[in-house]
């Protein structure tokens, strides 16, 4: 079995405080494929890790989104 692990980088808006990243890493995380996700609230930033090639930026964005705030590619 190989495992690729790459990150994903995406800037997430709209957040304001510690609950709101909670909320965002714990959406990330349950995607298929994520290993883990750092949100920083500072820098408006998640980064993804990822052990799969089927997860793609669309659709972490879409993932980030379903949660109520916004995510776009970076
Ligand atoms: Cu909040």
């Amino acid at each position: 079995m190989t495992t690729a692990v790459k990150t994903i980088t995406l800037a997430v808006t709209s957040m304001s405080c510690d609950k709101c990243v909670e909320t965002v890493k714990r959406a990330l995380e349950k995607v298929p494929g994520v290993t883990s996700a750092e949100v920083d609230l500072t820098n408006k930033r998640a980064v993804v890790t990822v052990n799969s090639d089927a997860v793609t930026t669309a659709s972490l964005v879409l993932a980030v989104k379903a949660t109520g705030y916004n995510a776009i590619a970076v």
